[in-house]
């Protein structure tokens, strides 16, 4: 199985640039930690990014939360992402046709695709919404995650819509890296070749603290996603930058208690 093995040796088994840099940035900086960055402010958004950044693989983003947004912001982001290595994820979960996607992907105020080395969408509309986001990412080297299961109680994403969510992925596996989702996807939706599929899977809804933040988000420990689940990033957000924004000894205290907690649930993984 796939995630049995070392992040750095699964390298090989992907052609898609950017699944090989996201499990190449894991082995050398040893982090399976990814930071959801979801603030209003420039200033906040970039402080913690830098911050986080030497104990993270990934920074996730939405950037439309940002009320003050302006080109700067980019490439202050990018200047950041190589600096302290690590690679970035706009959280746009996109869900429209091919064209639109397609043209919010490329265009408007944001250009996700100039920036952001993976995205993710929505499966509900059919492949067609993997090919459209293909036809502006892949001549860029992106990387794209399906949402195969959300993290919120009643979430619809569950049986026949997940099955058919690796159905198509596994049609794309140039441009489909992997998922979001709660737990490997290998065995879901009936395929010969389920054990060579070795699907990046990124798992949002992680705490050490709270099991729910009354907004209908459900945490799980580090350990339960990655060892037991056999998810391979782990996503956390408020668990590290709380609500002082600006504290960024605190800040750096929560990354390097998930980082840590993230890469001994991978080395129990690796060791059975
Ligand atoms: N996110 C989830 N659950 C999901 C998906 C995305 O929490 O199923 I798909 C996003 C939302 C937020 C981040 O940007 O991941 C989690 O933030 P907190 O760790 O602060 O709850």
């Amino acid at each position: 199985r796939s995630h049995l093995k070392p992040y750095g040796s699964r390298a090989e088994n992907h052609r898609n640039p950017t699944a090989k840099l996201l499990l190449e940035t894991i082995e050398r900086k040893q982090s399976n930690l990814a930071v959801s960055v979801d603030v209003t402010k420039s200033c906040d958004f970039l402080s913690i990014i830098d911050a986080v950044g030497p104990f993270v693989c990934l920074v996730k983003t939405h950037i439309d939360i940002l009320e003050d947004f302006t080109q700067d912001v980019i490439f202050k982001l990018q200047k950041l992402s190589v600096e302290h290595d690590f690679v970035i994820f706009e959280d746009r979960k996109f869900a429209d046709i091919g064209n639109t996607v397609a043209l919010q992907y490329s265009s408007g105020i944001y250009r996700i695709a100039s920036w952001s080395h993976i995205t993710n969408a929505h499966p509900v509309p059919g492949p067609s919404i993997i090919s459209g986001l293909a036809s502006v990412g892949l001549p860029l080297g992106r990387g794209l995650l399906l949402l195969a299961e959300m993290s919120t109680e009643g979430a619809l994403t569950e049986g026949s819509y997940t099955e058919s969510a690796v159905r198509m992925a596994r049609r794309h596996r140039e441009f489909v890296i992997g998922f979001i989702a709660q737990r490997r996807m290998e065995n879901v939706g009936g395929s010969a070749e389920t054990e060579e599929d070795d699907f990046l899977i990124l798992s949002p809804g992680v705490g050490l603290g709270a099991r729910g933040d009354g907004m209908g988000q459900q945490y799980r420990t580090p350990r339960e996603v990655v060892l037991e689940s056999g998810c391979d990033v782990i996503i956390v957000g408020r668990g590290i930058y709380g609500k002082d924004l600006k504290d960024t000894e605190k800040i750096r205290t929560q990354a390097t208690r998930y980082k840590e907690a993230g890469w001994e649930a991978y080395q129990e993984r690796i060791s059975v």
